[in-house]
């Protein structure tokens, strides 16, 4: 039988137990241009900002979402008119929802000027950004825009008709200004350190290329909140739209899942007004970096530990890896041992319940949340999950053993293998440099000297790259994991 589309027509006929828009849809404006429609957004952003419109906020916060690369999110969603499921799920079950603040689609290199257009427009208040660590364009060890890129070299001499996020973003803000429309926020929701600040760095400089007065007029009135966002959301899968199907009685071409736990500390500094996200579990601090720092030292920094060190081990999913009691001690261990003791003062949080709580939402085994997803892109998200951290220990003169244990991991993978031998893909934006790197690190035949060559040549270390400390915590990961194969080390780890 085929199921009739998701469509704001069908909603009405949804089981009762399916939440869906309260608030009058046909009524809401774009007031936000979102950059990067992916899961995470539709999920996170999206799902709070619903809260906030059906608490009675005003209607003109809809969200126009904009695919910078490809078409498919736009080809499942437009004949929805936007709508789609979000379920959040753990053991007890599901939760379903429809959410209906996404109003319009766009696929950027169709119509670059529609995009420009949009962000140009007198609606538009606030432009976010959920484009993932490598779509910022910069060196992620100094926070710096790769002027050499490809897409940044494209941006600069193409202003119509721009490919990343930044030139977006600088030449619709380009276009604000020469209409006379007044400046607006530019959110980052991605998991970097300091992403306001970061982003606001990148803008700056790329505007001050091309117009230093339009750079001038985007730093006096345009705000960038820092912010933290937390929600695991893993990859939908087709038996995700299959069960998703099956509750709702519609067919919905790209429905999202996650977990049920939410959180977003984001500081209080917009442009242009702002939607009450606190609806849907924001909460507006003064300052976002204790919490930054606490979601990706514990929730990354881990999330990225298990991914290597269960790909080695051939668990493929974030819950199977926490399963094997030998991965789970070791984690907590990490966290509690190494990881915490780096963080500031966080007034009101209970760092051995958070931690708990984390290993339980590592655990939800209703995620499938897949470890090579988490292990993509490593260049891009390990100085901030991990190097932050050793950082900080080695400053303190205390070990790094199990931090150094996932850089081992990480090295391990870049050849590509699993510990069985079986190829496992390197996907990451800087593949090539990579496996080169770790080619020419293997040719030493003392261990040593393999850790101290890849440490100085990866392109992620920075200032660590000389350091003997790292050097030597390495050495031993490696040395752990290739006698033993992950599994095996990690049972042989003290708890
Ligand atoms: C994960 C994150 O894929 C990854 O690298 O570590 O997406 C993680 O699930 C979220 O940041 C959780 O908030």
């Amino acid at each position: 039988m085929t199921l009739p589309r998701l469509h704001p027509a069908t909603l009405a006929g949804l089981p009762s137990a399916v939440r869906r828009p309260r608030f009058e849809r046909t009524a809401l404006r774009i007031g936000i241009v979102h950059l990067g429609l992916g899961a995470f957004m539709r999920a996170h952003l999206a799902a709070a900002n619903d809260d906030a419109l059906d608490a009675g906020g005003a209607l003109d916060w809809g969200i126009c979402g904009v695919s910078l690369r490809h078409a498919d999110t736009r080809d499942a969603l437009a004949p929805q008119a936007g709508l789609y499921t979000l379920a959040l799920r753990d053991a007890a079950g599901q939760q379903l929802r429809v959410v209906g603040s996404l109003l319009q689609c766009l696929v950027a290199p169709e119509s670059p000027s529609a995009v420009l257009q949009r962000i140009a427009h007198a609606d538009t208040r606030i432009v976010s950004l959920t484009v993932t660590e490598k779509g910022y364009c910069h060196d992620p060890a100094t926070g710096t825009l790769q002027w050499q890129h490809p897409d940044i070299a494209h941006d600069l001499a193409h202003a119509a008709a721009p490919r990343s996020a930044i030139g977006f973003i600088v030449h619709g803000l380009a276009l604000r200004r020469a209409t006379g429309l007044g400046p607006i926020t530019l959110m980052s929701l991605d998991n970097l350190p300091a992403n306001g600040l970061t982003l606001r760095g990148l803008v700056l400089a790329f505007a001050d290329r091309i117009d230093p007065a339009l750079a001038a007029w985007i730093a006096t009135g345009c705000r960038f909140p820092n912010s933290m966002v937390d929600r695991i959301v893993p990859r939908t899968t087709d038996a995700d739209r299959a069960t998703i199907a099956a509750a709702t009685g519609v067919h919905d071409a790209w429905p999202v899942l996650g977990e049920r736990f939410f959180d977003w500390a984001v500081e209080d500094d917009f442009a242009a007004g702002r939607p009450d996200w606190t609806q849907g579990g924001a909460r507006f601090v003064p300052e976002a970096a204790p919490w930054e720092r606490l979601k990706l030292r514990m929730v990354n920094g881990a999330h990225s530990s298990i991914a290597y060190l269960a790909v080695a081990a051939g668990w493929p999913t974030v819950d199977v890896a926490m399963a094997q009691p030998a991965l789970r001690r070791h984690i907590e261990a990490l966290l509690r041992d190494e990881i915490e003791p780096t963080l500031g003062p966080l007034p009101g949080l209970d760092l051995p319940a958070y931690r708990a709580q984390l290993i339980d939402r590592f655990s939800n085994p209703a995620l499938a949340h897949r470890t090579l997803q988490i292990a993509m892109d490593g260049s891009q998200k390990l100085p901030q999950r991990w190097l932050g951290t050793v950082r900080d220990r080695i400053a303190q003169g205390a070990s790094i053993d199990r931090l150094a244990l996932g850089i081992a991991a990480w090295c391990q993978h870049l050849r590509g293998l699993d510990d069985a031998g079986q190829p496992v893909p390197l996907d990451d934006p800087q593949a090539d440099a990579l496996r080169a790197l770790h080619a020419r690190a293997m040719q030493h035949s003392d261990v040593r000297q393999q850790a101290a060559s890849f440490v100085r040549h990866a392109p992620v270390f920075g200032d660590l790259a000389d350091q003997p400390a790292l050097v030597q915590a390495l050495a031993l990961g490696l040395q752990q994991l290739r006698t033993q194969g992950a599994a095996a080390a990690l049972a042989q780890l003290q708890s």
